[in-house]
């Protein structure tokens, strides 16, 4: 059996990043809700992932995306982060919010679009310098509608050309995470769509180049551990992008839709050595909380994830292994899910209560009075917001 104390160091020093976006009002094409005190600047969603942080005890980063979160000086930014016990993580580049960006970003056939994107992207890397942010995460709404539309191949060839100046820029604590999605909004092609040409252009690229797992950008039914085994083997998974679906790419809660997937998930994960911080696999958030309160639903998710990652790790790997060698289907399968099946909860209350930390985060967020607070004191100005 495994030996807790060892499971709860893990516990305990495990990170999960949250989105400056997931603080920000969101929604769908149809309708973006505004919630009551929501930041209306990237500073302010940084005192909103304070409180995060202050009440989960594991989520010290925080992902910016630009040019939502674009700021006059970023090393201020970083700074007020650090006053606030937070460091800046990935940052996101946006290439698909422009009118120039019809036909694509860096894969346009234009060479003016196209170098008009690998400038942003360039810009991206210099705010990494500025925020001390290891991490690049780059996804491109880039494809096309209509069989014809464009060449398959020489996109391939204009992404691999600006893929490549992008890496040449990175400094050396600095990585590209390129992130695949199979469709939207592009409906007939996608340059990126999937792991196989994800990692094909980070193994060419090279070792600071590592593909990103958005669990939302799969076909219905995608075996996803399957392909985070096959990463991970392959020293090329660099994060995910966590959260859950049940549709298309829905940026619902992490562990709301299928908590059974997270958990075979973060089995893969945590067999193959992805919780050793040294393997550097980035546990990011993507969400969007369009109907639900933001900051509560950002510590829920941090939970769903700590909950899927206590059950694998109380996966009896010795029985598993061994049930495994004699082809014992049932019992090997009956490890499994003892794991799963495994109440976890009074055991992340006890980490959290030997970190000093509420061991109900939810009712201690609530008893705060930050959404008093904000609610109060940020009601006027524009709210920041997806896509603002
Ligand atoms: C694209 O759907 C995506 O998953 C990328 O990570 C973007 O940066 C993000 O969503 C925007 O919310
Ligand atoms: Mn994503």
């Amino acid at each position: 059996m495994p030996d807790i104390s060892v499971v709860k160091n893990v516990l305990a020093s495990q990170q999960v990043e949250t989105p400056s976006w997931g603080y920000g009002n969101s929604g769908t094409r149809f309708k973006v809700f505004s919630q009551p005190g929501v930041p209306r600047t990237p500073f302010e969603k940084l005192e909103d992932a304070a409180k995060v942080h202050e009440f989960t005890g594991i989520t010290p980063k925080v992902s910016l995306h630009i040019p939502w979160d674009r700021v006059e000086d970023y090393t201020a930014l970083a700074k007020f982060a650090a006053e606030r016990e937070l460091k800046l993580g990935a940052i996101n580049a946006n290439v698909f919010q422009d009118d120039d960006y019809k036909l694509g970003s860096v894969c346009h056939p234009d060479p003016a679009v196209r170098r008009k994107a690998l400038g942003h992207l360039l810009e991206c890397v210099d705010i990494m310098d500025a925020t001390g942010s290891s991490d690049l995460k780059l996804w491109f709404a880039d494809g096309t509608n209509y069989p014809g539309q464009d060449d398959i191949r020489g996109r391939q060839d204009r992404l691999a050309e600006a893929l490549n100046t992008v890496y040449e820029r990175l400094g050396d604590d600095q990585r590209i995470l390129l992130e695949y999605k199979f469709f939207e909004p592009a409906f007939y092609t996608t340059d990126v769509p999937d792991w196989g040409t994800a990692y094909a252009h980070c193994l060419k690229l090279g070792d600071k180049a590592q593909v990103v797992v958005d669990t939302g950008h799969h076909a219905p039914g995608t075996n996803i551990e399957f392909i985070v085994a096959t990463l991970l083997r392959e020293g090329k998974l660099g994060g995910f992008d966590f959260n859950s679906r049940f549709y298309a790419d829905d940026d619902l809660m992490v562990g709301s839709a299928d908590p059974f997937q997270l958990f075979r998930i973060m089995h893969e994960v945590a067999k193959n050595g992805g919780l050793d911080p040294a393997t550097g696999v980035a546990f990011m958030l993507d969400q969007c909380h369009n109907i639900e309160a933001k900051i509560p639903a950002v510590i829920r998710s941090v939970m769903n994830v700590q909950e899927a990652t206590a059950k694998a790790l109380l996966v009896d790997s010795e029985a598993l292994t061994a049930a495994q060698a004699e082809g014992d289907v049932l019992e090997a399968n009956a490890v499994l899910m003892d794991a799963y099946n495994t109440d976890v909860r009074p055991l992340l209350a006890e980490v959290r209560e030997e970190l000093g930390l509420n061991p109900d985060p939810i009712a201690g967020y609530r008893s705060s009075g930050w959404a008093e607070h904000i609610t109060e004191t940020r009601a006027d100005g524009q709210q920041a917001g997806w896509g603002a």
